[in-house]
């Protein structure tokens, strides 16, 4: 029992006597980021401490429930390995050498060392890396726009939601989801290249669709893996990876021959559909079999299910977006539901509500001569947005070709584990003049840092954000509740550097930028009038009524004002208007070659409750729930290699080999391996933390074949092969190390 009661659950401060003196006790309202977030708290902080952490039961998308990671918040925070104050590198790049500096001092010496690099080369050769949608995400591109330099860059968007939004910007002008939330119900979900009972994928948390499954609403999955839900599905298509691009527009392919489209639906509000009838007519049944490895007669049941199923909702993922069909595989994939008349429909494929941006105007766009010498390597996203390639990116630091990158911040990205062609990234890093790089924990890429900053946790941020991310439905609040050592919100490192440097920001602090989006969502949407910042903090949440049809009304945000088939968008760039999907480099089909000494298919990634992304090997009841790094395997392809289960196996490629260790899945194909992703060993210490040991990241490729319009890049479909490694010391080093630091 608690040694005192909660008499409030909203921000108001309770008073209550202790034995000893007074302690001011509060509970709070705020929004969990421990993933792409969304889970409200009910946050108890005593003394300035936080002292529990109770998922509540007001929360739209949670109703009272979290993960394991929104649950060991606690942990986290206090963690004795926390970044609690700025550092400067004592000793030579990577060596894990530091003495510890003030705010002031790293401000100043980071104003000075960019603003001397900006005078001398220009502002172009200052960069930025950041990875996925965190608070200050919209922030972050501000930063390099204040700067001047056009080469902002991200070890996410390119392979993972840009291809889905951007798809969905040229098809329909806005994002979407499953409405999981109205007095319909979906008759069935799609859950095509996601996991979402994991990972909650990129818009929702994993509890709707855990629920619809509970429900019994059928769904159809789409996965090499027998995941939970493919084994709980109606219809599981284990495709071969890298293929979906197929599959789609074989499906649109069927539903067009058997007439299961909605002809109101293409007649009044798309355009391109007879040119997309023509296209697709290329993927027969008997073609995309042999593509896909999906036999001919589970593909046509697939398609008659999805004609024939109302409405019909579509949960897609990171997978198809991990390869170089990215931008025509999200497009083909977006427009099964449109064409079978389940686009924003109560129960189906719902847009957007765009309560509020998740980021603000910036202040001053960039001249046309800094944009036209960005590194986009000629991809018509990255043009659009003044986007770098990461590629073009890490190798203009390595070469000064076409001119060279010398200053970067990383901001909450863990490159070397989480981008691609990890050895390219570390060699790319070292030959920079000047890193700074902001994070919670040390990690193997804040080792190569000249200045590390401590960034600030969830409940140490005040925000407000719309979920899920680009199909907003919901806007919560996140507040900062507590103070821990020096940790600071990127954005007030952002604002504080701007100042100090000259450089305009725009905005002096985030209350102002959080009343900004109060007053644009109050514009877009006149009934939430009513609400103030203050009321948002105070509630948690605003959840404003779904709307449905919005096309019929609007029309669509697209050039032509309908739903487009065949896209303005990509024809104003050169580029096909219409989906089509091509063998991806480095397959078997492509590479027969190196087949030969590498049989086997590797996809990688694949989320893990415990984590988010690299997140979180060192908080030990997460780490304790999934100590090490699986590699997943039929049991039969263990035994052609001499794999035993639970043993360490070497994962060999041409770009070098890690070992995790081996977990048995009969429902696998014999010739695909699946490697988690995100391991580095916080045991391992400094120098290095393991980054090159278990890290799949080693295994892909940053260069090589690019998506045309994203420039995506290949982290799954690759190529590999297995053996024992029977010397691993991963496990014994966490043992010790458990045993060295007992609890
Ligand atoms: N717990 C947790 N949640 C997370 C994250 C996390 O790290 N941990 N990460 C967040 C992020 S950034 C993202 S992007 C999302 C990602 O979440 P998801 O989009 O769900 O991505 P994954 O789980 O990596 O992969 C989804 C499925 O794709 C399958 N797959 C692999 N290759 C192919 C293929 O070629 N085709 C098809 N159709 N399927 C394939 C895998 O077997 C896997 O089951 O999750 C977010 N949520
Ligand atoms: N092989 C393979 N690689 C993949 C994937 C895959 O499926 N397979 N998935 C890819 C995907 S989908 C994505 S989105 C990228 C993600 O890549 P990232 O989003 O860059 O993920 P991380 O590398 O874990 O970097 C996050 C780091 O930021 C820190 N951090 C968290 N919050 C904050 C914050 O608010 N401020 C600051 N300053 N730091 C913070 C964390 O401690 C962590 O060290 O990885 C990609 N990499
Ligand atoms: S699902 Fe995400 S938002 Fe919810 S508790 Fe877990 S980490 Fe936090
Ligand atoms: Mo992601």
């Amino acid at each position: 029992m608690p040694a005192f009661s909660l008499l409030d659950c909203g921000n108001m401060l309770v008073q209550y006597r202790s034995k000893r003196r007074l302690k001011l006790t509060a509970v709070y309202k705020c929004a969990c980021r421990g993933c792409h977030g969304g889970c409200l708290f009910d946050l108890t902080v005593e003394d300035g401490k936080l002292i529990k952490a109770v998922p509540s039961k007001e929360g739209p998308l949670n109703r009272g429930r979290a993960c394991v990671k929104g649950l060991s918040i606690i942990e986290q925070i206090y963690h004795p390995d926390r970044l609690r104050y700025p550092m400067k590198r004592a000793g030579k790049r990577g060596e894990g050498k530091w003495e510890r500096i003030s705010w002031d001092e790293a401000i100043s010496l980071i104003a000075e060392k960019m603003n001397s690099l900006i005078d001398t080369y220009g502002p172009e050769c200052i960069s930025s890396l950041t990875g996925t949608g965190r608070h200050h995400l919209p922030y972050f591109t501000r930063l390099s726009n204040a700067i001047g330099t056009p080469n902002a860059s991200s070890a996410g968007g390119l392979i993972c939601l840009g291809p889905r939004t951007k798809a969905a910007f040229a098809n329909s002008g806005l994002f979407g989801g499953v409405d999981y939330y109205g007095s319909v119900r979906p008759g069935g979900i799609m859950v095509w290249g996601a996991n979402p009972a994991v990972s909650g994928a990129d818009g929702e948390l994993q509890w709707f669709i855990k629920d619809a499954v509970k429900e019994g609403i059928p769904i159809l999955v789409v996965d090499p893996m027998p995941t939970e839900l493919a084994l709980k599905a109606k219809i599981w298509l284990q495709i071969r990876p890298g293929t979906d691009g197929a599959l789609a527009l074989c499906i649109i392919n069927l539903l067009i021959r058997e007439d299961l489209v909605d002809h109101d639906f293409i007649d009044n509000y798309t355009v391109g559909f007879e040119e997309l009838k023509v296209r697709c007519a290329d993927y027969s049944v008997d073609k995309v079999s042999a593509i896909t490895g999906i036999p001919a007669d589970q593909i046509i049941e697939a398609a008659r299910w999805i004609g024939s199923t109302k409405p019909l909702g579509l949960e897609q993922g990171c997978a198809f977006e991990q390869s170089t069909n990215s931008m025509d595989t999200s497009r083909a994939i977006h427009m099964i539901p449109a064409i079978t008349g389940n686009y924003d429909v109560p129960g189906g494929f719902v847009e957007s509500m765009e309560i509020a941006p998740a980021g603000l105007p910036l202040p001053n766009e960039l001249p046309q001569d800094k944009k036209d010498i960005a590194l986009t390597e000629g991809h018509a996203y990255l043009i659009q947005d003044s986007i770098a390639h990461p590629w073009n990116v890490l190798e203009a630091a390595r070469t000064g070709k076409p001119y060279k990158i010398r200053g970067m911040f990383i901001n909450a990205n863990n490159t070397l584990i989480s981008l691609a062609d990890a050895k390219h990234s570390r060699e790319c890093l070292m030959e920079l003049d000047f890193l700074v790089c902001m994070d919670h924990f040390m990690t193997p890429t804040a080792e190569l840092a000249d200045i590390v900053l401590p960034a600030a946790m969830w409940p140490e941020v005040d925000c407000v954000f719309a979920m899920p991310e680009f199909g907003d439905q919901v806007l919560l609040s996140q507040q900062k509740v507590i103070q821990t050592g020096e940790c600071r919100t990127d954005e007030e490192f952002f604002i504080e550097l701007c100042r100090k440097a000259g450089w305009n920001f725009g905005y002096h602090d985030q209350r102002e930028m959080m009343e900004e989006q109060i007053k644009i969502m109050k514009e877009r949407r006149p009934e939430l009038a009513g609400y103030t910042l203050d009321d948002l903090r105070e509630r948690g949440f605003i959840a404003p009524e779904r709307t449905y049809y919005n096309y019929k009304k609007n029309g669509f945000r697209t050039p032509s004002g309908k739903y487009e088939f065949a896209s303005c968008v990509m024809k104003r760039y050169g580029l096909d208007p219409l989906p089509s999907w091509h063998e991806p480099q480095g397959t078997f089909v492509n590479s027969p070659e190196t087949g030969e000494e590498y049989p086997l298919i590797l996809i990688t990634g694949g989320r893990q409750q415990s984590y988010f992304l690299t997140a979180y090997r060192q908080i030990r009841p997460l780490r304790d729930r999934e100590p090490y790094p699986l590699v997943f395997m039929n049991p039969e392809t263990a035994d052609k290699y001499g794999i035993k289960e639970g043993s360490w196996v070497w994962i060999e490629n041409e770009k070098g080999r890690i070992t995790q260790k081996a977990a048995f899945k009969s429902g696998m194909k014999k010739d695909v391996v699946s490697c988690q992703f995100g391991w580095w060993y916080p045991e391992a210490g400094a120098p290095g933390y393991g980054w090159d040991e278990s890290n799949v990241n080693i295994l892909t490729f940053l260069d090589g074949e690019h998506d045309g319009y994203m420039g995506s890049y290949r982290m799954r479909a690759l190529q590999c092969r297995i053996y024992p490694n029977p010397d691993c010391i991963i496990e014994k080093r966490y043992e010790k190390w458990k045993a060295d630091n007992k609890e």
